[in-house]
C-alpha cells in the first residue's frame, strides 16, 4: 500500500480502507479548501497526522495548529473573507472556547465558504463533558451534516464545502468518536488540482460589522440563508429512507453512530423497521419527516445524547394533526452515553418488545474488555515532579489540576489536584480558593500548551489582583495527551513571558532534580501573594520515540538489586511507576518492555537498590 500522504494527494480515484478522520483530509484536498486550521483534541487529532503525513510540498493547502480553537475559527474565518474555502475542526468542547466567534459566524457572508469539522464524544471517551454541540449548533442557525461512516465523511464533507461555497456561509460537518475512529473500505473520486477562487478581501461583500440594527437585518439574512440550505439538503438527498418489506407500519428516525447500531440490531430481526436516515440534523428537511410520520403508525426517535430530533419531530407532527405515536426518549438514562448496538437494542426491545427474537440479540453483545485505568508512561516527568512535589505540600493545602496528561496527578499515589473543570481554568479558580482563605495555600498545575491555550487570561488576573497562589507550570515541550502537537511554546519561552510580566522570580527546576523541586516549591509557597515555578522535563514518550529511531541506539533499564531491597516498596507505593511488578512474595521486578531506563524512579528507594542495568550507559 501506498504511503497515506501519497494515496491521499492521488489524483485518481481509488479504493482503500482509510478512517474516517482520513477521509476527511481527502475530501480536504478535493474540494480546493485552502486553509485549515485546527486545535487538537479527541476524536480528531487524526485529521492533522493525516494531513503532516502529506510531503510540504505536495500539500495543495495551508495547515497550522492555532493556539486555541477560538482562533483556528478566527483564522479559518479570514482565509474564507478573502474568497478561500477554509476549515477549522477540532472536538466537542473545543467549540465552547471557539464560541464567542462561531455565534458570528451565521451573521458572515463568507465569501470563500467555511467548514467546520466537529468532533463531538458521545460516552466522554476522550473528554470532560459529554455535551451534545446540537443544542449549540441549532442555536446558532448553522448548518449540520452528520456522516454515520468514514465514507459517508468523506462524501458529506464535499456537499459541506459545495454548500458552504453555494451560501457563503459556515457548514458543520459533526463526526462522533466512532465515525472519526472507524476504519472502512472507502470509493474516492478523481480530481483536478487548482482553484479559480477569488482571493481579495471586499468589504462590500459585507456587512461585517454586526453592530445594533445591523445584527438584526444580519440575522434576518442567516435565517433566509438557514431556508436555502434546507432546499440543497432535500436536492442532495442526505436525509434517505430505508424500506423494508416487514416493518408492520412501524418506523425509526435516526443519524450518525446510533443508525449504525440500528443496522446492526436488525441483521437477524424478525422484523424490521422503516428506517429514515437523516444525514442533516438541522435544520430538519420538514417534508421527508412528515411523509414518513404519515406513513407510520409508531415511529421511534433513536437519538444519542439530547433529545433535539424527538423534540422538533413531535412539534412538527402535533401542528399537522398527526395521530402518528412518536416515541423518544423515556429514561433518565436515554440521555447518557453512546448508542452502541447493545444499548440501541435495549431502547428497541423495551419499545416493540416483539420485534427481536433472541437470535438476534446474541449478535450484538457487547465485548468485555478488561479495565486499563488511566496512567503515566514510563519515565514521565510529570511523575517525578508530583512525586517531589508531594514533599513540599501539607495536608491541609488545596491543588488545583488542569487539563492535560498532569491531570492524571489526581489518582494515587499523589493525589494532587483536587478539582478539574477545563482547559486553562486552574489558575482562576485557585484564585477564588484562595480569597477569605489563610490557613490553607492554594496550588495550581498548568500544562503549556494550555497555558497559551487558556492558560493566559487567568494567571493575567492572578498578577492583576496579586492573589496569593502558587502556580506550577507543567512543561514538557509539547502537547502530549493529545498526540504530541507542537504548541506556541515551542517558539516563545513561557520563562520570558513570565518574566515580561513581571514575576520575579520565576523558579524553574527540571523535574528528575526531584530534591530541588521540592525545596523549590516550599520557597514558591512561602512566598506571599503569586508565586510560580515552571516544572520543566520533555515528554519522555516523545523523546524516547525519536532516541530509537537512531542508529545505534541501546535501551538502557533499571534493575533492583535483590540483596539491598528491603521490601518496603517505596518505587511501587510512592512513585507509582507501571514499569515495577511486585510479586505476591514481595520482590519487586522490572517490566523491560515498559522500562525505558530513564532513572528517575531512582531517588523513591532510600536503600539505592534501584539502579541502572550493567549495559547502561
Ligand atoms: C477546549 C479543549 N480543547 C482541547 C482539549 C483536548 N486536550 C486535552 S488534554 C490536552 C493537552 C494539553 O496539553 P498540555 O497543557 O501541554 O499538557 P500535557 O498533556 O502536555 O501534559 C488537550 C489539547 C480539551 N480537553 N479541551
Amino acid at each position: 500500500m501506498k504511503k497515506l500522504g501519497d494515496l491521499l494527494v492521488g489524483k485518481n480515484p481509488f479504493e482503500e480502507i482509510l478512517m474516517g478522520n482520513e477521509a476527511i483530509v481527502r475530501a480536504m484536498i478535493e474540494t480546493g479548501t485552502k486553509v485549515v486550521t485546527s486545535y487538537p483534541g479527541s476524536p480528531t487529532p487524526e485529521i492533522a497526522t493525516a494531513i503532516q503525513s502529506i510531503p510540504d510540498d505536495k500539500r495543495p493547502f495551508y495547515f497550522e495548529f492555532s493556539v486555541n480553537e477560538k482562533v483556528a475559527t478566527e483564522v479559518a474565518f479570514g482565509a474564507a473573507l478573502n474568497g478561500n474555502l477554509s476549515c477549522a475542526f477540532y472536538k466537542s468542547v473545543g467549540l465552547n472556547v471557539a464560541l464567542d466567534t462561531f455565534v458570528q459566524l451565521g451573521l458572515m457572508n463568507i465569501i470563500g465558504g467555511m467548514v467546520i469539522v466537529l468532533g463531538d464524544d458521545p460516552g466522554a471517551n476522550s473528554s470532560q463533558n459529554e455535551q451534545d454541540n446540537r443544542n449549540i449548533l441549532k442555536m446558532s442557525r448553522t448548518v449540520v451534516f452528520e456522516p454515520a461512516s468514514p465514507q459517508e465523511a468523506y462524501e458529506y464533507y464535499k456537499l459541506a464545502a459545495t454548500l458552504a461555497r453555494k451560501e457563503h456561509t459556515v457548514v458543520v460537518v459533526r463526526m462522533t468518536t466512532h465515525v472519526c475512529h472507524a476504519r472502512q473500505k472507502i470509493s474516492v473520486d478523481a480530481y483536478t488540482a487548482g482553484n479559480t477562487y477569488q482571493t481579495d478581501f471586499d468589504s462590500k461583500n459585507g456587512p461585517y460589522i454586526a453592530l445594533t440594527s445591523m445584527a438584526l437585518d444580519m440575522k434576518r439574512e442567516s435565517i433566509k440563508r438557514l431556508h436555502r440550505s434546507g432546499q440543497y439538503i432535500k436536492d442532495a438527498g442526505l436525509n434517505k429512507e430505508i424500506t423494508s418489506n416487514n416493518n408492520q407500519k412501524k418506523g425509526i428516525i435516526t443519524s450518525g453512530l446510533p443508525y449504525r447500531s440500528v443496522l446492526d440490531v436488525f441483521e437477524k430481526a424478525r422484523f424490521r423497521p422503516d428506517i429514515l436516515k437523516l444525514g442533516a440534523v438541522n435544520p430538519l428537511e420538514e417534508t421527508c419527516i412528515l411523509s414518513f410520520l404519515k406513513t407510520h403508525d409508531e415511529v421511534l426517535i433513536l437519538e444519542e445524547l439530547d433529545d433535539i430530533l424527538e423534540v422538533q419531530i413531535k412539534s412538527l407532527a402535533y401542528d399537522s394533526g398527526l395521530k402518528t405515536r412518536v416515541i423518544g426518549k423515556t429514561d433518565d438514562e436515554d440521555y447518557v452515553g453512546e448508542y452502541t448496538p447493545d444499548k440501541a437494542m435495549d431502547k428497541i426491545s423495551l419499545v416493540w418488545p416483539d420485534m427481536i427474537n433472541d437470535n438476534a440479540k446474541t449478535g450484538v453483545l457487547p465485548i468485555q474488555v478488561p479495565d486499563r485505568p488511566a496512567q503515566m508512561c514510563p519515565g514521565c516527568g510529570h511523575r517525578s515532579a508530583f512525586f517531589a512535589i508531594k514533599k513540599a505540600l501539607a495536608q491541609e493545602d488545596i491543588t488545583v489540576a488542569d487539563i492535560g496528561c498532569h491531570t492524571l496527578g489526581y489518582m494515587p499515589p499523589y493525589n494532587i489536584g483536587e478539582i478539574l473543570m477545563c482547559m486553562g481554568a486552574s489558575t482562576g479558580m485557585a484564585s477564588g480558593l484562595s480569597l477569605f482563605n489563610d490557613k490553607k495555600k492554594v496550588v495550581a498545575f498548568l500544562g503549556d500548551s494550555t497555558f497559551f491555550h487558556a492558560g493566559l487570561p487567568g494567571l493575567i488576573n492572578t498578577i492583576f489582583n496579586n492573589h496569593n497562589i502558587t502556580l506550577v507550570i507543567m512543561e514538557n515541550g509539547t502537547t502530549a495527551m493529545t498526540g504530541h502537537q507542537d504548541h506556541a511554546g515551542t517558539k516563545i519561552p513561557i520563562k520570558d513571558l513570565l518574566k515580561g510580566f513581571g514575576i520575579e522570580p520565576v523558579f524553574s527546576c527540571d523535574t528528575y532534580k526531584q530534591s530541588e523541586l521540592t525545596d523549590m516549591v516550599k520557597t514558591a509557597m512561602q512566598t506571599k501573594g503569586f508565586s510560580v515555578v515552571i516544572a520543566h522535563h520533555p515528554c519522555m514518550l516523545k523523546f524516547t520515540r525519536l532516541q530509537r529511531k537512531k542508529s545505534g541506539f541501546v535501551q538502557q533499564h533499571i534493575t533492583i538489586n535483590q540483596e539491598t531491597c528491603t521490601k518496603i516498596h517505596n518505587c511501587v507505593e510512592r512513585f507509582g511507576c507501571p514499569t515495577f511488578i511486585r510479586n505476591p512474595n514481595g520482590r519487586v521486578d522490572i517490566n523491560l518492555d515498559l522500562c525505558i531506563g530513564d532513572g528517575s524512579c531512582r531517588p523513591s528507594c532510600p536503600e539505592q537498590a534501584v539502579g541502572f542495568d550493567k549495559g547502561a550507559k
